[in-house]
């Protein structure tokens, strides 16, 4: 698991580079956010219960056929399990908010996902939309709390929406 430091580290390391103009960049630009980052994740922690639900209740009102008989997220089971796949993606969003580095959603979220969706026909696209709307809940309370918002806040999510996407099949 790395985060945005190491990572740069690791690849300047592998090449055997000094941190150039580049590098430094990446550099502040990581230092820059941390405050906001940090800020963020608290925002996230005081609400974390409520950013799921809200985002759940969001999420079947759009597609309401989810939870209907043939649904996937039908019966009292796998409506906890969506509800629970949803904190999955907050809490993982959050770590990869705070290390500036999508590479913990790859280790622990991403890898194998697809074929669990798969063979227990839990849909793609309806995933996909619940995580943009967990990021946009987030994106709200977090500058109703007077913090900045930004790209450091929406990558975790987007990267999620983007591998998720590209695995649909
Ligand atoms: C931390 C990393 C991690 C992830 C991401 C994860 C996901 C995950 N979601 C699962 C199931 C599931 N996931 C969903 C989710 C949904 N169904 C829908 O219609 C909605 C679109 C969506 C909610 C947004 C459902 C309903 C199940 C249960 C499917 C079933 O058992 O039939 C399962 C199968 C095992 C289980 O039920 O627990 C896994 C492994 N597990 C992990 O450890």
């Amino acid at each position: 698991m790395r985060d945005a430091v190491t990572s740069l580290i690791k690849n300047y390391d592998l090449t055997g580079r000094y941190l150039d103009r580049d590098a430094i960049d990446q550099l502040k630009s990581y230092f820059q956010t941390g405050t906001a980052r940090v800020q963020a994740a608290a925002v996230i922690n005081g609400n974390a219960a409520g950013l799921v639900k809200q985002a759940g209740s969001q999420l079947f009102e759009e597609l309401p056929e989810l939870i209907r008989p043939g649904g996937n997220a039908y019966t009292t089971r796998r409506y906890a399990a969506c509800l629970r796949d949803m904190d999955y993606y907050l809490r993982y969003a959050t770590y990869a908010m705070v290390a500036g580095d999508t590479d913990v959603l790859d280790e622990r979220v991403l890898q194998g996902l697809r074929e669990t969706y798969n063979s227990l026909s839990v849909p793609i696209g309806p995933t996909v939309v619940g995580i943009g709307i967990l990021n946009a809940l987030v994106r709200e309370q977090v500058a109703a709390a007077g913090v900045p918002t930004g790209e450091y806040l929406d990558r975790p999510f987007d990267h999620l929406i983007r591998e998720l996407s590209e695995t649909d099949i």
